[in-house]
Protein backbone atom coordinates (compact mmCIF):
# COMPACT_ATOMS: atom_id res chain seq x y z
CA UNK A 1 0.00 0.00 0.00
CA UNK A 2 1.25 3.62 -0.87
CA UNK A 3 0.44 6.32 1.29
CA UNK A 4 -3.56 6.73 1.96
CA UNK A 5 -5.20 10.41 2.67
CA UNK A 6 -8.33 9.69 4.60
CA UNK A 7 -10.85 13.01 4.57
CA UNK A 8 -14.72 13.43 5.26
CA UNK A 9 -17.08 14.14 2.53
CA UNK A 10 -20.19 15.45 4.03
CA UNK A 11 -20.26 17.79 7.65
CA UNK A 12 -18.15 15.09 9.68
CA UNK A 13 -18.95 11.90 11.49
CA UNK A 14 -19.09 9.80 8.70
CA UNK A 15 -17.02 7.18 10.04
CA UNK A 16 -13.53 7.97 9.43
CA UNK A 17 -12.60 6.23 12.46
CA UNK A 18 -13.54 2.96 11.27
CA UNK A 19 -11.78 3.64 7.94
CA UNK A 20 -8.63 4.78 9.24
CA UNK A 21 -8.64 1.84 11.00
CA UNK A 22 -8.99 -0.56 8.80
CA UNK A 23 -6.58 0.64 6.85
CA UNK A 24 -4.02 1.68 9.52
CA UNK A 25 -3.37 -2.17 10.07
CA UNK A 26 -1.32 -1.75 6.16
CA UNK A 27 0.25 1.60 7.60
CA UNK A 28 3.45 2.68 9.70
CA UNK A 29 2.74 5.83 10.57
CA UNK A 30 -0.65 7.51 10.86
CA UNK A 31 -0.87 11.17 10.96
CA UNK A 32 -3.01 14.29 12.15
CA UNK A 33 -2.91 17.16 10.12
CA UNK A 34 -5.77 19.90 11.09
CA UNK A 35 -8.35 20.32 13.93
CA UNK A 36 -8.16 18.98 17.15
CA UNK A 37 -10.14 17.89 20.04
CA UNK A 38 -13.16 18.80 18.40
CA UNK A 39 -12.80 15.54 16.10
CA UNK A 40 -14.47 12.44 17.51
CA UNK A 41 -13.46 9.20 16.18
CA UNK A 42 -15.03 5.48 17.52
CA UNK A 43 -13.25 2.87 16.75
CA UNK A 44 -14.77 -0.75 17.38
CA UNK A 45 -12.29 -3.21 18.05
CA UNK A 46 -13.99 -6.61 19.75
CA UNK A 47 -15.04 -5.89 22.75
CA UNK A 48 -13.57 -2.64 23.14
CA UNK A 49 -14.54 0.96 21.99
CA UNK A 50 -11.99 3.66 21.58
CA UNK A 51 -13.61 7.20 21.39
CA UNK A 52 -9.88 9.65 20.34
CA UNK A 53 -10.65 12.88 19.71
CA UNK A 54 -6.60 14.02 19.17
CA UNK A 55 -4.94 10.88 19.20
CA UNK A 56 -3.80 9.69 15.52
CA UNK A 57 -6.26 6.38 15.74
CA UNK A 58 -3.57 3.76 14.20
CA UNK A 59 -2.60 3.97 18.08
CA UNK A 60 -5.17 1.49 18.63
CA UNK A 61 -3.18 -0.54 16.21
CA UNK A 62 -0.11 -0.32 17.84
CA UNK A 63 1.00 2.11 15.02
CA UNK A 64 3.37 5.44 15.21
CA UNK A 65 1.15 8.19 15.90
CA UNK A 66 2.17 11.87 14.69
CA UNK A 67 0.29 15.07 15.40
CA UNK A 68 1.37 17.57 12.97
CA UNK A 69 1.68 21.52 12.98
CA UNK A 70 -1.72 21.87 11.41
CA UNK A 71 -3.46 20.86 14.50
CA UNK A 72 -4.21 22.67 17.44
CA UNK A 73 -3.37 20.99 20.27
CA UNK A 74 -4.83 21.16 24.32
CA UNK A 75 -2.57 19.85 26.24
CA UNK A 76 -4.92 18.87 29.33
CA UNK A 77 -7.21 17.09 26.86
CA UNK A 78 -4.58 15.96 25.50
CA UNK A 79 -2.87 14.27 28.84
CA UNK A 80 -6.35 13.29 29.65
CA UNK A 81 -7.06 11.19 26.42
CA UNK A 82 -3.84 9.72 26.90
CA UNK A 83 -4.69 8.63 30.44
CA UNK A 84 -8.37 7.30 29.16
CA UNK A 85 -6.98 5.26 26.30
CA UNK A 86 -3.72 3.80 28.57
CA UNK A 87 -7.16 2.55 31.10
CA UNK A 88 -8.46 0.50 27.61
CA UNK A 89 -4.89 -1.17 27.57
CA UNK A 90 -3.44 1.41 24.96
CA UNK A 91 0.20 1.89 24.92
CA UNK A 92 0.78 5.44 24.40
CA UNK A 93 4.12 6.69 25.21
CA UNK A 94 6.75 9.26 23.94
CA UNK A 95 8.01 6.61 21.87
CA UNK A 96 4.39 5.50 19.89
CA UNK A 97 3.28 9.29 19.86
CA UNK A 98 5.00 12.47 18.53
CA UNK A 99 3.64 15.96 18.48
CA UNK A 100 4.96 18.77 16.51
CA UNK A 101 6.81 20.83 18.06
CA UNK A 102 5.54 24.00 16.43
CA UNK A 103 2.01 23.50 17.21
CA UNK A 104 -0.21 25.82 18.65
CA UNK A 105 -1.75 25.52 22.35
CA UNK A 106 -5.23 25.62 23.18
CA UNK A 107 -5.51 27.61 26.51
CA UNK A 108 -7.97 27.31 28.62
CA UNK A 109 -8.67 31.41 27.32
CA UNK A 110 -9.24 29.87 23.84
CA UNK A 111 -12.41 27.82 25.11
CA UNK A 112 -13.78 30.77 27.49
CA UNK A 113 -13.91 32.56 24.39
CA UNK A 114 -15.45 29.97 21.81
CA UNK A 115 -18.25 29.89 24.43
CA UNK A 116 -18.64 33.30 25.14
CA UNK A 117 -19.29 34.20 21.62
CA UNK A 118 -21.61 31.41 20.64
CA UNK A 119 -23.59 32.47 23.78
CA UNK A 120 -23.33 36.41 22.43
CA UNK A 121 -24.36 35.11 18.71
CA UNK A 122 -27.97 33.46 20.02
CA UNK A 123 -29.39 32.16 17.94
CA UNK A 124 -27.45 32.80 15.42
CA UNK A 125 -24.43 30.50 16.65
CA UNK A 126 -22.28 28.25 14.56
CA UNK A 127 -22.86 25.52 17.22
CA UNK A 128 -19.41 24.88 17.85
CA UNK A 129 -17.52 22.00 20.25
CA UNK A 130 -16.62 24.83 22.17
CA UNK A 131 -13.52 23.13 22.35
CA UNK A 132 -11.91 26.79 21.79
CA UNK A 133 -10.76 25.81 17.93
CA UNK A 134 -11.22 28.62 16.30
CA UNK A 135 -9.97 30.85 18.80
CA UNK A 136 -7.07 29.21 18.71
CA UNK A 137 -5.74 29.20 14.97
CA UNK A 138 -6.92 33.39 15.14
CA UNK A 139 -4.39 33.49 17.33
CA UNK A 140 -1.65 31.31 14.72
CA UNK A 141 -2.56 33.52 12.01
CA UNK A 142 -2.75 36.12 14.27
CA UNK A 143 1.05 35.79 15.16
CA UNK A 144 0.63 35.69 19.02
CA UNK A 145 -0.37 32.05 20.02
CA UNK A 146 1.75 30.17 22.01
CA UNK A 147 3.52 26.70 21.02
CA UNK A 148 4.63 23.56 22.10
CA UNK A 149 8.19 24.51 21.58
CA UNK A 150 7.88 27.51 23.81
CA UNK A 151 7.12 25.27 26.89
CA UNK A 152 10.93 24.68 26.41
CA UNK A 153 11.69 28.22 26.81
CA UNK A 154 10.07 29.70 29.99
CA UNK A 155 11.88 32.52 29.65
CA UNK A 156 9.60 34.11 26.44
CA UNK A 157 6.38 33.04 28.57
CA UNK A 158 5.90 36.22 30.51
CA UNK A 159 5.93 38.19 27.11
CA UNK A 160 4.04 35.91 25.20
CA UNK A 161 1.72 35.95 27.97
CA UNK A 162 1.37 39.50 27.78
CA UNK A 163 0.41 39.44 24.33
CA UNK A 164 -2.12 36.94 24.38
CA UNK A 165 -4.16 38.33 27.68
CA UNK A 166 -3.88 41.71 26.30
CA UNK A 167 -6.24 40.28 23.35
CA UNK A 168 -8.19 37.79 25.08
CA UNK A 169 -9.12 39.94 27.99
CA UNK A 170 -10.14 42.58 25.56
CA UNK A 171 -12.38 40.64 23.78
CA UNK A 172 -13.56 38.53 27.14
CA UNK A 173 -14.94 41.92 29.11
CA UNK A 174 -16.45 43.03 25.69
CA UNK A 175 -18.68 40.18 25.78
CA UNK A 176 -19.13 40.15 29.84
CA UNK A 177 -17.11 36.72 30.72
CA UNK A 178 -14.46 36.03 33.55
CA UNK A 179 -11.34 37.15 32.47
CA UNK A 180 -7.87 35.30 33.09
CA UNK A 181 -5.30 36.31 35.48
CA UNK A 182 -1.09 35.52 34.01
CA UNK A 183 0.43 33.63 37.24
CA UNK A 184 -2.35 31.13 36.94
CA UNK A 185 -1.88 30.51 33.15
CA UNK A 186 2.06 30.99 33.74
CA UNK A 187 1.68 28.22 36.85
CA UNK A 188 -0.54 26.03 34.60
CA UNK A 189 2.00 26.25 31.62
CA UNK A 190 5.20 25.51 33.47
CA UNK A 191 3.25 22.35 35.38
CA UNK A 192 2.35 20.50 31.63
CA UNK A 193 5.74 21.46 30.24
CA UNK A 194 7.49 18.57 31.72
CA UNK A 195 4.44 16.48 30.90
CA UNK A 196 4.14 17.47 27.26
CA UNK A 197 7.33 18.13 25.78
CA UNK A 198 9.06 14.25 25.81
CA UNK A 199 6.08 13.51 22.70
CA UNK A 200 7.77 17.05 20.94
CA UNK A 201 9.96 16.95 17.71
CA UNK A 202 10.19 18.36 14.55
CA UNK A 203 7.76 15.60 12.79
CA UNK A 204 8.83 16.77 9.51
CA UNK A 205 11.91 15.42 9.94
CA UNK A 206 10.69 11.77 11.18
CA UNK A 207 8.58 12.09 8.43
CA UNK A 208 10.98 12.75 6.02
CA UNK A 209 12.58 9.90 7.19
CA UNK A 210 9.80 7.35 7.09
CA UNK A 211 9.46 8.59 3.23
CA UNK A 212 12.87 7.84 2.88
CA UNK A 213 12.73 4.23 4.49
CA UNK A 214 10.06 3.28 2.38
CA UNK A 215 7.58 3.19 5.31
CA UNK A 216 3.66 3.69 4.54
CA UNK A 217 1.70 6.72 5.92
CA UNK A 218 -1.73 7.22 6.35
CA UNK A 219 -3.08 11.18 6.79
CA UNK A 220 -6.23 10.93 9.40
CA UNK A 221 -8.38 13.97 8.34
CA UNK A 222 -10.73 15.06 11.24
CA UNK A 223 -14.42 16.88 10.07
CA UNK A 224 -15.01 17.18 6.92
CA UNK A 225 -14.94 19.53 3.30
CA UNK A 226 -18.00 20.84 3.94
CA UNK A 227 -17.22 22.01 7.45
CA UNK A 228 -13.34 23.68 5.52
CA UNK A 229 -12.78 27.22 6.19
CA UNK A 230 -12.37 27.81 2.76
CA UNK A 231 -14.84 25.50 0.39
CA UNK A 232 -17.32 24.72 3.33
CA UNK A 233 -20.54 26.15 4.00
CA UNK A 234 -18.81 29.29 5.84
CA UNK A 235 -19.63 30.09 8.78
CA UNK A 236 -21.43 27.43 9.57
CA UNK A 237 -17.76 25.58 9.30
CA UNK A 238 -14.62 24.79 11.45
CA UNK A 239 -11.80 27.18 11.28
CA UNK A 240 -8.81 24.71 9.91
CA UNK A 241 -8.78 23.07 5.94
CA UNK A 242 -10.32 19.78 5.75
CA UNK A 243 -9.33 19.42 2.53
CA UNK A 244 -6.48 16.72 0.88
CA UNK A 245 -4.48 19.93 0.47
CA UNK A 246 -3.86 20.73 4.17
CA UNK A 247 -1.33 17.39 4.53
CA UNK A 248 1.14 19.71 2.81
CA UNK A 249 1.43 22.22 4.91
CA UNK A 250 -0.40 20.37 8.10
CA UNK A 251 2.14 17.92 8.60
CA UNK A 252 5.56 19.61 6.88
CA UNK A 253 5.17 17.20 3.68
CA UNK A 254 5.23 18.31 0.10
CA UNK A 255 1.88 17.37 -1.38
CA UNK A 256 3.19 13.98 -3.28
CA UNK A 257 2.79 12.92 0.10
CA UNK A 258 -0.49 12.88 0.17
CA UNK A 259 -1.03 9.19 -2.08
CA UNK A 260 -4.53 7.96 -2.67
CA UNK A 261 -6.71 10.32 -1.49
CA UNK A 262 -10.32 8.65 0.03
CA UNK A 263 -13.65 10.42 0.55
CA UNK A 264 -15.69 8.54 3.20
CA UNK A 265 -19.10 9.37 2.86
CA UNK A 266 -22.35 8.11 4.88
CA UNK A 267 -25.11 6.34 2.86
CA UNK A 268 -27.32 9.53 4.04
CA UNK A 269 -26.55 12.82 5.85
CA UNK A 270 -26.13 14.31 9.15
CA UNK A 271 -24.57 17.19 10.82
CA UNK A 272 -23.82 18.68 14.27
CA UNK A 273 -24.38 22.07 14.84
CA UNK A 274 -26.06 25.17 13.02
CA UNK A 275 -25.90 25.94 9.00
CA UNK A 276 -27.45 24.92 6.03
CA UNK A 277 -28.50 20.95 5.57
CA UNK A 278 -30.90 21.44 1.92
CA UNK A 279 -31.70 17.49 1.90
CA UNK A 280 -32.61 17.75 6.34
CA UNK A 281 -35.38 15.62 7.05
CA UNK A 282 -36.91 17.03 10.24
CA UNK A 283 -39.72 14.75 10.62
CA UNK A 284 -39.97 10.77 11.02
CA UNK A 285 -37.68 9.85 8.75
CA UNK A 286 -34.95 11.90 9.86
CA UNK A 287 -35.89 10.61 12.89
CA UNK A 288 -35.59 7.12 12.07
CA UNK A 289 -31.92 7.52 10.42
CA UNK A 290 -30.48 9.11 13.65
CA UNK A 291 -32.06 5.99 15.69
CA UNK A 292 -30.97 3.30 13.39
CA UNK A 293 -27.65 5.40 12.94
CA UNK A 294 -27.22 6.20 16.69
CA UNK A 295 -26.38 9.74 15.55
CA UNK A 296 -25.02 11.31 18.37
CA UNK A 297 -21.56 13.76 18.81
CA UNK A 298 -18.75 11.58 19.94
CA UNK A 299 -17.20 14.61 21.83
CA UNK A 300 -20.50 16.56 23.00
CA UNK A 301 -22.82 13.98 23.20
CA UNK A 302 -24.99 16.31 20.64
CA UNK A 303 -27.86 14.87 18.61
CA UNK A 304 -26.97 15.00 14.97
CA UNK A 305 -29.70 16.45 12.52
CA UNK A 306 -29.95 13.88 9.41
CA UNK A 307 -31.39 13.69 6.05
CA UNK A 308 -30.99 12.32 2.43
CA UNK A 309 -28.04 11.63 0.51
CA UNK A 310 -26.65 14.56 -1.18
CA UNK A 311 -24.87 13.88 -4.35
CA UNK A 312 -24.46 17.50 -5.50
CA UNK A 313 -22.26 18.34 -1.85
CA UNK A 314 -20.48 15.06 -2.43
CA UNK A 315 -19.57 15.72 -5.95
CA UNK A 316 -18.23 19.24 -4.79
CA UNK A 317 -16.28 17.68 -1.84
CA UNK A 318 -14.78 15.09 -4.69
CA UNK A 319 -13.62 18.04 -6.48
CA UNK A 320 -12.53 20.46 -3.82
CA UNK A 321 -11.17 17.07 -1.95
CA UNK A 322 -8.95 15.69 -4.68
CA UNK A 323 -11.08 13.07 -3.45
CA UNK A 324 -9.94 9.49 -5.95
CA UNK A 325 -12.19 6.99 -4.14
CA UNK A 326 -15.17 6.88 -1.70
CA UNK A 327 -15.72 5.10 1.05
CA UNK A 328 -19.36 4.46 1.50
CA UNK A 329 -20.55 3.71 4.98
CA UNK A 330 -23.47 3.22 7.63
CA UNK A 331 -25.71 1.82 4.24
CA UNK A 332 -27.58 -0.92 6.65
CA UNK A 333 -29.21 2.32 8.33
CA UNK A 334 -31.55 2.45 5.00
CA UNK A 335 -32.17 -1.06 5.31
CA UNK A 336 -36.17 -1.80 4.71
CA UNK A 337 -36.97 2.11 3.82
CA UNK A 338 -39.62 1.49 1.00
CA UNK A 339 -38.23 4.87 -1.17
CA UNK A 340 -34.91 6.59 -1.14
CA UNK A 341 -33.99 10.22 -2.11
CA UNK A 342 -30.79 11.66 -3.31
CA UNK A 343 -30.61 15.11 -3.70
CA UNK A 344 -28.85 16.07 -7.01
CA UNK A 345 -29.08 19.72 -6.89
CA UNK A 346 -30.62 22.98 -5.57
CA UNK A 347 -33.63 25.26 -6.62
CA UNK A 348 -33.32 28.97 -5.56
CA UNK A 349 -36.56 30.72 -6.24
CA UNK A 350 -36.74 29.97 -10.31
CA UNK A 351 -33.35 28.60 -10.57
CA UNK A 352 -31.89 25.54 -10.78
CA UNK A 353 -28.27 25.11 -9.61
CA UNK A 354 -25.80 22.00 -9.52
CA UNK A 355 -24.04 23.07 -6.38
CA UNK A 356 -25.04 24.93 -3.71
CA UNK A 357 -23.75 28.57 -3.88
CA UNK A 358 -21.66 29.87 -1.27
CA UNK A 359 -23.39 32.59 -0.03
CA UNK A 360 -25.46 32.33 3.43
CA UNK A 361 -28.32 33.47 2.42
CA UNK A 362 -28.70 31.91 -0.62
CA UNK A 363 -27.66 28.70 0.75
CA UNK A 364 -30.42 29.05 3.30
CA UNK A 365 -32.84 29.56 0.69
CA UNK A 366 -31.86 26.31 -1.50
CA UNK A 367 -34.47 23.79 -2.19
CA UNK A 368 -33.23 19.77 -2.57
CA UNK A 369 -33.79 18.50 -6.11
CA UNK A 370 -34.59 14.94 -5.38
CA UNK A 371 -33.88 12.03 -7.66
CA UNK A 372 -36.49 9.29 -6.13
CA UNK A 373 -34.85 5.16 -5.29
CA UNK A 374 -36.41 2.16 -4.41
CA UNK A 375 -35.33 0.76 -1.51
CA UNK A 376 -34.30 -2.78 -0.49
CA UNK A 377 -35.77 -5.37 1.71
CA UNK A 378 -32.76 -7.62 2.44
CA UNK A 379 -30.36 -6.99 5.24
CA UNK A 380 -26.67 -5.39 4.21
CA UNK A 381 -25.68 -5.36 7.81
CA UNK A 382 -22.78 -7.04 8.55
CA UNK A 383 -22.29 -8.49 4.60
CA UNK A 384 -18.67 -8.74 3.73
CA UNK A 385 -18.78 -9.65 0.02
CA UNK A 386 -20.63 -7.84 -2.84
CA UNK A 387 -22.67 -11.15 -3.28
CA UNK A 388 -23.95 -10.44 -0.07
CA UNK A 389 -25.49 -7.07 -1.16
CA UNK A 390 -29.77 -7.02 -1.99
CA UNK A 391 -29.48 -5.94 -6.04
CA UNK A 392 -31.20 -2.95 -5.50
CA UNK A 393 -29.06 -1.72 -2.65
CA UNK A 394 -26.05 -2.05 -5.16
CA UNK A 395 -27.90 -0.27 -7.82
CA UNK A 396 -28.37 2.60 -4.74
CA UNK A 397 -24.42 2.80 -4.55
CA UNK A 398 -23.89 2.88 -8.35
CA UNK A 399 -25.97 5.76 -8.68
CA UNK A 400 -24.32 7.74 -6.26
CA UNK A 401 -20.95 6.80 -8.14
CA UNK A 402 -22.65 8.19 -11.15
CA UNK A 403 -23.71 11.25 -9.49
CA UNK A 404 -20.60 12.29 -7.37
CA UNK A 405 -18.64 11.43 -10.35
CA UNK A 406 -16.33 9.12 -7.96
CA UNK A 407 -15.64 5.29 -7.50
CA UNK A 408 -17.12 3.59 -4.39
CA UNK A 409 -14.30 1.71 -3.22
CA UNK A 410 -15.27 1.00 -0.30
CA UNK A 411 -18.65 -0.32 1.73
CA UNK A 412 -19.12 -0.11 5.27
CA UNK A 413 -22.25 -2.45 6.49
CA UNK A 414 -21.28 -2.12 10.22
CA UNK A 415 -19.02 -0.20 13.11
CA UNK A 416 -16.91 -4.05 12.97
CA UNK A 417 -13.84 -3.14 11.40
CA UNK A 418 -13.86 -6.72 9.08
CA UNK A 419 -17.75 -5.84 8.06
CA UNK A 420 -16.07 -3.93 5.20
CA UNK A 421 -16.69 -4.92 1.21
CA UNK A 422 -13.87 -3.51 -1.35
CA UNK A 423 -15.30 -2.67 -4.53
CA UNK A 424 -13.42 -3.48 -7.33
P1 LIG B 1 -15.56 23.95 16.01
O1 LIG B 1 -15.72 23.44 17.41
O2 LIG B 1 -15.15 25.39 15.95
O3 LIG B 1 -14.70 23.07 15.15
O4 LIG B 1 -17.05 23.89 15.40
C1 LIG B 1 -17.32 24.49 14.15
C2 LIG B 1 -18.26 23.66 13.31
O5 LIG B 1 -17.62 22.41 13.00
C3 LIG B 1 -18.43 21.33 13.43
N1 LIG B 1 -17.63 20.23 13.95
C4 LIG B 1 -17.97 18.96 13.84
N2 LIG B 1 -18.97 18.35 13.18
C5 LIG B 1 -19.06 17.01 13.32
N3 LIG B 1 -18.27 16.25 14.15
C6 LIG B 1 -17.28 16.85 14.82
N4 LIG B 1 -16.64 16.22 15.83
C7 LIG B 1 -17.38 15.58 16.93
C8 LIG B 1 -17.76 14.18 16.52
C9 LIG B 1 -18.58 16.47 17.26
C10 LIG B 1 -19.34 16.22 18.54
O6 LIG B 1 -17.00 13.61 15.75
O7 LIG B 1 -18.77 13.63 16.91
O8 LIG B 1 -19.04 15.36 19.36
O9 LIG B 1 -20.28 17.00 18.77
C11 LIG B 1 -17.05 18.24 14.65
N5 LIG B 1 -16.14 19.10 15.14
C12 LIG B 1 -16.50 20.33 14.70
C13 LIG B 1 -19.28 21.91 14.56
O10 LIG B 1 -20.45 21.16 14.79
C14 LIG B 1 -19.57 23.30 14.02
O11 LIG B 1 -20.61 23.22 13.06
MG1 LIG C 1 -16.87 12.20 14.55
Amino acid sequence: MANVTIIGAQWGDEGKGKVVDWLASRADVVVRFQGGHNAGHTLVVGNQTYKLSLLPSGLVRGKLGVIGNGVVVDPVALLAEIGRVREQGLNVTPETLRIADNAPLILPLHAALDAAREAARGARRIGTTGRGIGPAYEDKVARRAIRICDLAEPETLDWRLDELLLHHNTLLAGLGAPTFGKAELMDQLLALAPQILPFAEPVWERLAEAKKSGARILFEGAQAVMLDVDHGTYPFVTSSNTVSGQIAAGAGVGPDAAGRVLGIAKAYSTRVGSGPFPTEQDNETGRLLGERGHEFGTVTGRARRCGWFDAALVRQAVKVGGIQGLALTKLDVLDGMTTLQIGVGYRIGGETLPHLPPGAAAQAKAEPVYETIEGWSGSTRGARSYADLPAQAIKYVRRIEELVECPVTLLSTSPERDDTILMQ
